[in-house]
């Protein structure tokens, strides 16, 4: 709100930048073992002009100080997080802080954001944040910055690594390429980018790499193998420097026997695949056919043969999901060894193809965007059972591949990276342990007395 002229040649401003963090988020990712690095606000601060002064605060292990002196503060937030980034920049506003919010929330409702910041940021942030911050210098700044252009990121800045606080894995996070070619319907990202690919040049990544503190580096690209050649290119150039990596991909690069290769020769030890489901049907309605749920088991051999870890994102609650889907799932990835997996229910982002037909179908329960975490809230009506079901049966199945007897049978099946696989599991374990809620089977629902006699339809 301070948007009063402060040119000034010789003036240095402070701005904040607050990774905010839903309140379920926070209660779930705090008690983690293993905490990933984020990439946002340290490759935001690293955009930032010379003459600013930059904090971070990283709401899962930091709380906000409101009592600081600032000009700024710039907030990032997830859809979940979204009314808890409100409830801040609320703070900050009546303290006369100009807020700016960014972020896939942001960019996917920015009317909405509109309602409760004095900026807001749509889309990328590299080419308007700098612009931005001049605007306030000169007392200018603006309702909405919409970053036309998207941004080649070719000379992109280290991220500022110095702000990453109190993450376990380290804190070597970048990204080579941003964007994913396909459109999954429940997905933020060709929204975000509009399916448009950008790939940075293989040796600013690979000289960036060099310089990456830690042995463990993560790539937070959307599909590293979006384009398969750029990767073998990249793969090769990093490969000199003996660094452990992980990133996220598509499952149909277990067939390409060079990628492979290559990915465990320059250090890949684990892979994010989003298999989501192992109902093809489903991933035909979420057009999803890239994935075949018929290889999975295929696909985890082969990672595995060349010595690469699987997180698989599960997904539980498309259409075609009924109350056995949570135990075939289990069954199944035991079966082939899965490494470890990130279980969620489905959650329909605004603004994405999903949420419209399910809005269209008078399918959404709620628009209030801190139950779209997709942990601990199911805000939609399920095909072929109800909400509490899908959510009971969500979190059984994540204590039935996190117990004790699946965390031994996959990792004997899996014999990869067994170091790095038993921490992660036992940290998923452990974190289970304190969630609270604790589910059960919804194909015994009869058992559940208690529960049946409040089950009416929509749960
Ligand atoms: C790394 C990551 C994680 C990590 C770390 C989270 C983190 N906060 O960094 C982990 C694994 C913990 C995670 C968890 C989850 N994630 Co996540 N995650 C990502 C991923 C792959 C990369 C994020 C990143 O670093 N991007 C690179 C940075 C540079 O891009 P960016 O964040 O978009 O920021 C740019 C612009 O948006 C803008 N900008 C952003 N903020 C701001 C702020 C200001 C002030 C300005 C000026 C600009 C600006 O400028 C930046 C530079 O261009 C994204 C996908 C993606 N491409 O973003 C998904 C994504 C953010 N995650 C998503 C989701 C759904 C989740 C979960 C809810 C999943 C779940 N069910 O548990 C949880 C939520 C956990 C939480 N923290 O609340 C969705 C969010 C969708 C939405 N509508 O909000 C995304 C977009 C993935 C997707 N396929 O849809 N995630
Ligand atoms: S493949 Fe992954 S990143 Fe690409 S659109 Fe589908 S869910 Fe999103």
């Amino acid at each position: 709100m301070s948007t009063t002229s402060h040119t000034s040649a010789s003036r240095r401003y402070r701005v904040e930048l607050i990774t905010a963090e839903s309140e379920a988020s926070r209660f779930v990712r705090h008690r983690r073992l293993i905490r990933f690095p984020q990439l946002t606000m340290p490759l935001l601060a690293a955009y930032t002009p010379d003459h600013w002064e930059v904090s971070h605060t990283d709401e899962i292990v930091q709380e906000v100080d409101f009592n600081k002196k600032l000009d700024v503060v710039g907030i990032t937030a997830n859809t979940p997080a979204a009314p808890h980034a409100y409830a801040l920049a609320r703070e900050f506003r009546r303290r006369r802080v100009a807020v700016v919010i960014g972020g896939p929330h942001a960019t996917l409702l920015p009317d909405e954001v509109m309602q409760h910041a004095d900026a807001v940021v749509v889309g990328e942030g590299e080419l308007v944040w700098p612009q931005l911050l001049g605007d306030f210098e000169r007392g200018e700044l603006k309702h909405i910055y919409r970053s036309c252009a998207l941004p080649d990121l070719k000379t992109m800045p280290a991220p500022r690594w110095d702000l990453i606080k109190g993450r376990t894995y380290g804190k070597g996070v970048t990204i080579a390429t941003r964007g994913c070619p396909f459109a999954c319907d429940y997905c933020t990202i060709p929204q975000m980018y509009r399916r448009r690919m950008r790939y940075r040049p293989v040796g600013e990544v690979a000289e960036e790499l060099k310089r990456m503190p830690g042995r463990a580096l993560i790539l937070w690209d959307d599909n590293i193998g979006a384009d398969r050649s750029y990767a073998k290119e990249l793969f090769a150039a990093i490969a000199p420097y003996k660094r452990w990596w992980t990133s996220q991909c598509t499952a149909d690069v277990a067939f390409d026997d060079e990628f492979m290769t290559l990915a465990a020769k320059s250090g890949c030890k684990a892979l994010f695949l989003g298999l989501e489901t192992i109902s093809q049907a489903s991933l035909n309605v979420a057009n999803k056919r890239h994935n075949r749920s018929a290889e999975y088991s295929e696909v985890i051999r082969r990672f595995h043969s060349h010595g690469i870890a699987v997180q698989a994102g599960v997904v539980f609650g498309f259409d075609h999901d009924d109350r056995s889907i949570f135990r075939t799932t289990v069954e199944f990835y035991r079966s082939v060894g899965l490494d470890s997996a990130t279980i969620s229910v489905l959650i329909p982002f605004p603004s994405t193809p999903l949420f419209k037909r399910l809005d269209a179908e008078g399918r959404i329960l709620t628009r209030d965007w801190s139950k779209y975490n997709g942990k601990k809230d199911v805000v939609f009506q399920p095909a072929l059972m109800a909400p509490r079901e899908l959510l009971m049966g969500m979190e059984w199945a994540a204590r039935q591949f996190y117990s004790i007897p699946s965390i031994i049978e996959r990792l004997w099946r899996s014999r990869t990276g067994l170091w790095w696989n038993v921490v992660r599991n036992a940290g998923y374990h452990l974190a289970l342990r304190n969630f609270g809620v604790v589910g059960f089977n919804p194909e015994h629902v009869e058992q559940h007395a208690e529960f049946q006699k409040t089950l009416d339809h929509r749960g």
